[in-house]
C-alpha cells in the first residue's frame, strides 16, 4: 500500500517501479512487487515479509515526512517497536478482507498489539487504512465493520478515535490512496495522502536536553563510522562536543546528514546520519544514546534499578517477583529483572489497591522495581517523556507496558 502510495506520488519514479516488478516476478511474487520499495533485503523478497525497517523521504501537499516501514509479522515485532519509537505519527493498517481484520483484533493479534505499542512508545496521532478494498468488493458495510471493531479497540487503548481518519484503500488497485477511488461513492473522507498531510506537526522540544537514540551504525568508506537515529530531544549543531553513552565515547561532530544532504543542525524528529572524529564500531551500536556533554544520557546500571509504572496486557499466568523478560525502550533492548511488586493500582483512578502484591495478572496495574541485567540508557518520564517510556516482551510477545517514575543509576 504505502509502496504503491510512493510510486504514484511519484517518490518512487516508474523505472524503479519496473525494476521492481521485474525482480519481483524473478523471486515469483509478482504481487509483491509494490512491497518490493521498502523490502530490500534478500530474505525479505524471497519471503514476502518485511523484516527490518526501511526508511524512505515523501512530500505531501504541505509537509515532508519520512516514512518508517515496520514489520507486521509477530516473529519481528522488537523491530516495528524500534520504527514506533522513533515516530511521531503512524498509519494503522488492517487487512479489510473477510477473517484478516477479526485475527488482528483478537486477543492476540497483530493489529492489537500494534496500537498498544504505538501509544506506550508515544505515537499520538494515527490514521487507519482498512486495506484491500478491492477484496472486500469496496463494501460500505464491510469497511463499517472493520471501522467499528479497531474503533472499539483503539478507544480502550485511549486514541481519540473521533479524530482519527479511516480510510478504505486498494495497495493493488491503487484506490483512495492519491486520488479519491469512484469505485467508492459513499466514502466522503480524505484520501490516504490527504489523511497523511493532515498529521499535525508535534511541538518539537529543543528546550531540553539532547537525547538521540541510536538505530544503527554502518561503516562508510572515506567518511568511518556512521551512527544513524532520531533526534528525540534538544538541538544537535555541526562541531557539538558530544557523548555516546554507555559506551561513554566523546568526540566531536564533523557532520550531519539528513536523506543524504548535509545539514548545519538537527532538531526533534529528524532522521539524521552523523560523522563522528575517531569513533569506532566497538564505542556505538542500537540503543545506545548519543548527548552533549553539559547532559549526559542517564544510565541505568545492573546496580540500579528504576521504578516502573506498568499494566499488563497479556499473560499466560501471573508475573511475579524475579521474573526477567526483555525490556523494550526507544531503540535499546535489555533483559532487566522484576525484583520488587510493590504496589497494585486501580487502573481507572491510580489509587493503591494492594501493598507488595504476590502477582501481576492479565489487565493489572502496578508499580514495580526493574534491574537491568546490563547497563540502560533510560530517563524518568517527568524529565524526558520521550526517554521514559518502555514494553516489556516475552515469549515472543509483549506482556506489559509502562512508563519510568524514577529511577537509580547504581553507578
Ligand atoms: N487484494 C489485495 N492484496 C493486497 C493489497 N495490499 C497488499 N496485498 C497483498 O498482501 C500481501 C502482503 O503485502 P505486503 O505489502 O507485504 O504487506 P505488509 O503489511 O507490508 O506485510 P509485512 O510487512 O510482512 O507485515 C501481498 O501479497 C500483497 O500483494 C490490496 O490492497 N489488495
Ligand atoms: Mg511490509
Amino acid at each position: 500500500m504505502m509502496g504503491a502510495l510512493l510510486i504514484k506520488t511519484g517518490a518512487v519514479t516508474d523505472r524503479e517501479a519496473r525494476e521492481l516488478e521485474k525482480i519481483a516476478k524473478e523471486y515469483d511474487r509478482e504481487s509483491w512487487s509494490y512491497a518490493y520499495v521498502f523490502d530490500r533485503l534478500k530474505e525479505e523478497r524471497q519471503r514476502g515479509i518485511t523484516i527490518d525497517l526501511a526508511f524512505r523521504k515523501f512530500e505531501t501537499k504541505s509537509k515532508y515526512f519520512t516514512i518508517i516501514d515496520a514489520p507486521g509479522h509477530a516473529d519481528f515485532v522488537k523491530n516495528m517497536i524500534t520504527g514506533a519509537s522513533q515516530a511521531d505519527a503512524a498509519i494503522l493498517v488492517v487487512s479489510g478482507k473477510k477473517g484478516e481484520m477479526e485475527v488482528g483484533v483478537a486477543a492476540n493479534g497483530q493489529t492489537r498489539e500494534h496500537a498498544y505499542l504505538a501509544q506506550t512508545l508515544g505515537v499520538k496521532q494515527l490514521a487507519v487504512a482498512i486495506n484491500k478494498a478491492d477484496n472486500y468488493e469496496y463494501s460500505e458495510e464491510r469497511f463499517n465493520e472493520c471501522k467499528e471493531a479497531v474503533s472499539d479497540l483503539l478507544r480502550n487503548i485511549g486514541f481519540p478515535v473521533k479524530k482519527i481518519p479511516f480510510v478504505p484503500t486498494s495497495g493493488i488497485t491503487g484506490d483512495n490512496l492519491t486520488v479519491k477511488s469512484e469505485k467508492m461513492p459513499w466514502y466522503d473522507g480524505p484520501t490516504l495522502i490527504d489523511a497523511i498531510d493532515q498529521f499535525e506537526i508535534p511541538p518539537k522540544p529543543t528546550n531540553k536536553p539532547l537525547r538521540v537514540p541510536i538505530q544503527d551504525a554502518y561503516r562508510i568508506k572515506g567518511t568511518g563510522v556512521v551512527p544513524v537515529g532520531r533526534v528525540e530531544t534538544g538541538v544537535l549543531k555541526k562541531g557539538d562536543k558530544i557523548i555516546i553513552m554507555p559506551t561513554g565515547f566523546q568526540g566531536e561532530l564533523r557532520s550531519i546528514e539528513m536523506h543524504h544532504e548535509e545539514i548545519p543542525q538537527a532538531e526533534p524528529g529528524d532522521n539524521i546520519g552523523m560523522s563522528i572524529r575517531g569513533l569506532e564500531m566497538k564505542d556505538v551500536s542500537r540503543g545506545d544514546c548519543l548527548g552533549h556533554l553539559t547532559s549526559i544520557p542517564t544510565v541505568v546500571t545492573p546496580n540500579g534499578s528504576w521504578t516502573g509504572q506498568i499494566i499488563v496486557i497479556w499473560h499466560p499466568t501471573a508475573i511475579a517477583q524475579g521474573y526477567t523478560p526483555v525490556i523494550h525502550t526507544h531503540t535499546a533492548q535489555v533483559a532487566a529483572k522484576f525484583v520488587e511488586l510493590s504496589k497494585k493500582l486501580d487502573q481507572k483512578t491510580g489509587a493503591v489497591i494492594e501493598d507488595s502484591p504476590k502477582f501481576i495478572k492479565r489487565n493489572e496495574s502496578a508499580i514495580i522495581k526493574l534491574k537491568p541485567i546490563k547497563k540502560l540508557c533510560i530517563e524518568k518520564y517527568e524529565d524526558i517523556a520521550e526517554m521514559g517510556r518502555f514494553a516489556v516482551r516475552d515469549m515472543g510477545r509483549t506482556v506489559a507496558v509502562g512508563i519510568v517514575r524514577d529511577l537509580e543509576t547504581g553507578a
